[in-house]
C-alpha cells in the first residue's frame, strides 16, 4: 500500500499540519477576562498571555461560556483558546469555574456576624462540590463578653466538622500560616458580605500583588461589572485565590425536592431516611427523625435551625 501514499498528498499534508498544531498549544488556566481577552497562565512555564476564543467557542451574549478558573487549551502561535474542558463546578458570584475551597469570610463586629449568611454560603459550598472554611475577621475588635458569645453562636461548625479561623487585626502571621496550608496547592475564592475584610484578608496572603481593599461604606456603591468581575491570582505557582466584591442576595440554585438538599448539607446524612414518611420535609411531619434527635440532643438545634434556613429560603418563596 506503500506505494498509493504519494497519491494522496492532501492526507499526508493535514496529518503533519495536525501534529504541528497539537505543538503548537499548551493547557493554561484562565486568570481575567476583560472585554473579550483571556489572560490564560501557562501550565508549563508560568507565564500569562492574553488571547481570545477561536470563533467556534464564541456564544453571543454567554458570559458563562469561559470563565476564570477554566482549564483551556491555548495556541500560543495564534494567540487563541482552543478547547475549554469540562469544569468541576462554577460559582457564579463571584463568577469563576472549578473551585476546590471557599473562604467564608465574616467579620465578628463591623459589621455584625449574620449566621443567615453564614449559612447560606455554606451552602451553596458543599452544593458545589467545594470544601468550606470560615474565617471570622475583626476579632480584635471584640470585648471578653462579645468573644464568648461568638463562641457559642459559631460552636456548632465543629459538629458539622467545618474548619474556622479566627483572625486578629487582619491575621498574625501564625493565623496567616494555618489558612495558606488550607488553601494550598488548590483554587479557592472568597465570599462574604462587603466591608468584612476580605481583599485586606488577600493583599497579606499574596506578596506580589494588590487587591482593591475599601473602606466599609454604609451603603454599598457597586456598578453592574463589578459584581461579576473576578481575577484569579496566583499566590505560588500552585495556589491560587480569587478575590470577590460584595455581594448582598445570595442566590440559592434551582431545587425541587428535598432530597437535593442533602447535597449541599452533607452532614445532614445521618438524621436522613429513618423518619416515618420517606419524602419527610423535617418540617411539620409526625415522628420525624430528625426533629426528635434535636429534641433528645438540644445542641443539635444550631444544625436543625441551618436545616430551615436553607428549607425555607428554597421552598417558602415559591408558594
Ligand atoms: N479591626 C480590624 N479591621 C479589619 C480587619 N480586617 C479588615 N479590616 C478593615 O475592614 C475594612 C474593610 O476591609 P476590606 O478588605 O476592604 O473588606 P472587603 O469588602 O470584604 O474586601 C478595612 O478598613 C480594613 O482595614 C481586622 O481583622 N480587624
Ligand atoms: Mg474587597
Ligand atoms: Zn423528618
Amino acid at each position: 500500500m506503500l506505494q498509493c501514499l504519494p497519491e494522496h498528498p492532501l492526507i499526508l499534508q493535514s496529518r503533519n499540519n495536525f501534529a504541528h498544531y497539537k505543538e503548537a498549544t499548551i493547557l493554561g488556566k484562565v486568570m481575567e477576562k476583560t472585554q473579550g481577552f483571556y489572560t490564560v497562565l501557562s501550565e508549563d512555564t508560568k507565564t500569562q498571555q492574553q488571547v481570545k476564543l477561536i470563533g467556534s467557542l464564541k456564544r453571543a451574549n454567554d458570559r458563562l461560556n469561559c470563565v476564570p478558573g477554566d482549564s483551556v487549551r491555548i495556541n500560543e502561535i495564534e494567540g487563541t483558546i482552543q478547547e475549554i474542558f469540562p469544569r468541576k463546578n462554577l460559582f457564579l458570584r463571584p463568577l469563576i469555574a472549578n473551585v476546590d475551597k471557599v473562604l467564608i469570610v465574616l467579620s465578628a463586629k463591623e459589621p455584625d456576624l449574620a449566621l443567615d449568611t453564614l449559612y447560606k454560603l455554606l451552602f451553596q459550598t458543599y452544593y458545589n462540590s467545594a470544601l468550606p472554611i470560615i474565617v471570622i475577621t475583626k476579632c480584635d475588635l471584640l470585648t471578653a463578653s462579645e468573644r464568648k458569645t461568638l463562641t457559642t453562636k459559631v460552636q456548632f461548625l465543629t459538629q458539622i466538622e467545618v474548619p474556622a479561623i479566627f483572625l486578629h487585626n487582619s491575621g498574625s502571621s501564625e493565623e496567616l500560616s494555618l489558612l495558606k496550608e488550607f488553601i494550598s496547592n488548590s483554587v479557592s475564592t472568597t465570599a462574604g458580605p462587603s466591608g468584612v475584610g476580605k481583599s485586606t484578608l488577600i493583599n497579606r496572603l499574596q506578596t506580589q500583588r494588590e487587591a482593591a481593599t475599601g473602606v466599609i461604606s454604609g451603603r454599598l456603591k457597586r456598578g453592574k461589572h463589578t459584581t461579576t468581575l473576578s481575577t484569579l491570582m496566583a499566590l505560588d505557582e500552585k495556589t491560587y485565590i480569587c478575590d470577590t466584591p460584595g455581594f448582598l442576595s445570595l442566590n440559592l440554585p434551582e431545587i425541587t425536592d428535598v432530597f437535593q438538599l442533602l447535597s449541599g448539607m452533607p452532614f445532614l446524612e445521618t438524621f436522613f431516611g429513618k423518619c416515618k414518611y420517606n419524602n419527610c420535609t423535617h418540617t411539620n411531619e409526625p415522628h420525624c427523625f430528625f426533629k426528635k434527635s434535636v429534641e433528645e440532643h438540644p445542641t443539635l438545634q444550631p444544625i436543625y435551625d441551618f436545616y430551615l434556613t436553607i428549607y425555607s429560603s428554597i421552598f417558602q418563596k415559591r408558594r
